[in-house]
Order: C-alpha cells, then sequence, then structure tokens
C-alpha cells in the first residue's frame, strides 16, 4: 500500500477533487477511492477558501470510509478553540472572540468556515465533534512514516 500526503486544502474542494483525480483516485457513491493508494491528509482542512463544507464533506467521507488517515492542523485546532466556552469563565472561548485586538484577527481567519457554518448550528457542532475525532497536531505514526502538520 502507498500513501498520498495532501495538506492545506484550506477549504478548495474543486482543486482537491482536481487532485484526487489526478492521483488516479475515483469517485463512486460519493467516496474518492484509488485501487492501492489511501490518503493522509495533514490538516488544515478549513478557512480561507470558498467551499468549506464541500472540502469537509469530501474529506470525512473518505475518511471514514476507511480510505484516508487525518491528522490535526491548527486551524481545526484553532475552531475547536473558537467554539469551546474558556473554562475560567470569563465570558469569552478558548480562542477569543471578544478580546480587543485578538478578538477581529481570530474572527477574520476563521470568516470563511464561520460564514458557511454559523447559520447552520447543528451541522456545526457535528464538524466541530469530527476535528475532535482527529489526532492533534501531533505525529500520525505510521510503519515506516511519521507525518505531522508543522504548526
Ligand atoms: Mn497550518
Amino acid at each position: 500500500m502507498a500513501f498520498d500526503l495532501i495538506g492545506d486544502i484550506h477549504g478548495q474542494a474543486d482543486k482537491l477533487e482536481a487532485l484526487l483525480a489526478r492521483l488516479g483516485y475515483r469517485q463512486s457513491h460519493g467516496l474518492w477511492r484509488h485501487p492501492s493508494n489511501i490518503v493522509i491528509f495533514l490538516g488544515d482542512f478549513i478557512d480561507r477558501g470558498s467551499q468549506q463544507l464541500r472540502t469537509l464533506e469530501i474529506a470525512r467521507r473518505i475518511v471514514e470510509g476507511g480510505a484516508a488517515l487525518a491528522v490535526t492542523g491548527n486551524h481545526e485546532l484553532n475552531a475547536i478553540a473558537w467554539a469551546t466556552p474558556d473554562p475560567r469563565g470569563n465570558g469569552d472561548f478558548l480562542r477569543p472572540h471578544f478580546h480587543l485586538l485578538r478578538g477581529l484577527k481570530n474572527r477574520r481567519q476563521h470568516a470563511r468556515f464561520l460564514g458557511e457554518l454559523e447559520p447552520r448550528p447543528t451541522l456545526y457542532r457535528e464538524l466541530i465533534g469530527w476535528f475532535m475525532t482527529l489526532p492533534l497536531p501531533l505525529p500520525l505514526e505510521l510503519p515506516g512514516l511519521r507525518a505531522v502538520h508543522a504548526c
């Protein structure tokens, strides 16, 4: 078995599908598969691009179908922290929304994801939950291969 390593998709679903096709993956029943290879997603599925949800649908289906592994990127980690209330009870979140300087910067960086998912709170929670099932930005250890998102 060989691995195809794909990192930093950042909401570019069309480019992801074009890349998979070019690498010899074929889509059937909404799931991309390769006759011999599997994908290792190196994190940063989200933010920046205009196809946040579609990117996650494609990637998640491949991972859950057993044809890919994935590690978390710093953008997924940020998304988890953005969605998690600060346990110190200061009314803010682990990744601050309201901090005078960092709040705006944090929202701007996450704006494409929030733009697609904030109007869909159930799906939003579900996707944050999926991020939490991925290995954190720690190495994914495989025989002869260690995969990690640089962050
Ligand atoms: Mn990154």
